[in-house]
């Protein structure tokens, strides 16, 4: 077994292999609300930098018991008393781990619960699908504890609710659930239960069925092209989608729709 997908070779995280290539990725300090300390950064800077060349389809990522994440690990922060250099340095390993995640090519879809505050909303956001239920809210509250974000909140939680949304979470410590956070885009899927891993599960099982070069370019190109200008994006949109169809696996799904024996786009009944 690669060791990146040994679930022998992490303390932090649970990490258990399901059908098709598909992991689920646990957050796995209860006690400590799934707070982020140093080792769980680099356990998961670890898994997501290996998952796609150890074979990994999809990840479910979550968290064992009644939340997701309460972010920063605030006692190991206080505890350590970090310098302005220290924590600069925390706040890379946070940018190495969520980039591995928004680029690395393996689609990540975050089944959330209870709260999925500061650190832990950073996390959330650098996944590509967020499933929520309607116990599940998100805040950041690095303006009441006295400090700021640093793992990424000022660029993917601007881009999914806008930057003044953004501003007025972090000044006024507001919380977002239910409905209005789905409408806002800080999830795409709500259930009506407390079935967020189910729907994520149903979700990913359905996402591991597209060729793995397909999801590579969607969940790694289309970060990237947003990076870059509008002439530079359209470029490589052409360089990715040279390589990526006419890849010789798409052929027999093309030829499926060519013989008509391919299921239709219909709408939703
Ligand atoms: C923690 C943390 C933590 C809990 N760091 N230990 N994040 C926050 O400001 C959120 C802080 N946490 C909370 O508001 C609450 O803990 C929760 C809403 C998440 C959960 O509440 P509850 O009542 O279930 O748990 P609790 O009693 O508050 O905490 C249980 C234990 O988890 C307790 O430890 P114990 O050893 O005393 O039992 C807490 O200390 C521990 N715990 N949250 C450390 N965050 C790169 S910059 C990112 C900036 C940020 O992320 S700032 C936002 C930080």
């Amino acid at each position: 077994m690669n060791d990146v997908v040994n679930p022998a070779t992490y303390e932090n995280l649970a990490i258990s292999e399901r059908d098709n290539g598909l992991y689920v990725v646990t957050l796995n300090r209860p006690t400590k609300r799934n707070a982020l300390d140093v080792a769980t950064i680099e356990e998961l800077i670890r898994f997501f930098s290996g998952a796609r060349m150890a074979g990994v389809r999809a990840v479910v990522l979550t968290g064992e018991g009644d939340h997701f994440c309460a972010g920063l690990d605030l006692v190991e922060h206080w505890k350590a008393d970090r310098s302005p250099d220290d924590f600069m340095h925390v706040c890379l390993r946070w940018h190495e781990a969520f980039n591995k995640m928004e680029y690395g090519g393996v689609p990540i879809i975050a089944a959330l619960k209870g709260a999925v505050v500061g650190g832990g909303l950073e996390l959330a956001s650098a996944a590509h699908i967020r499933v929520i239920d309607p116990g599940t809210y998100f805040a950041l509250p690095e303006g009441q504890r006295g400090i700021f974000t640093g793992g990424g909140a000022t660029i993917r939680v601007s881009d999914m609710i806008g930057k003044y949304r953004m501003i007025d979470m972090i000044l006024t410590g507001r919380v977002y659930q239910g409905q209005e956070a789905v409408d806002l885009g800080l999830a795409q899927y709500i259930t009506e239960d407390s079935g967020s891993m189910a729907k994520a599960m149903e979700l990913a099982d359905q996402i591991a069925q597209n060729l793995p070069l397909t999801n590579f370019a969607i969940c790694s190109a289309i970060s990237h092209l947003n990076n870059m200008s509008g002439m530079d994006a359209a470029y490589a949109e052409a360089v990715v989608g040279g390589v990526v169809n006419t890849q010789p696996a798409a052929r027999e799904r093309l030829e499926a729709f060519a013989n008509k024996t391919a299921a239709r786009v219909r709408p939703n009944s």
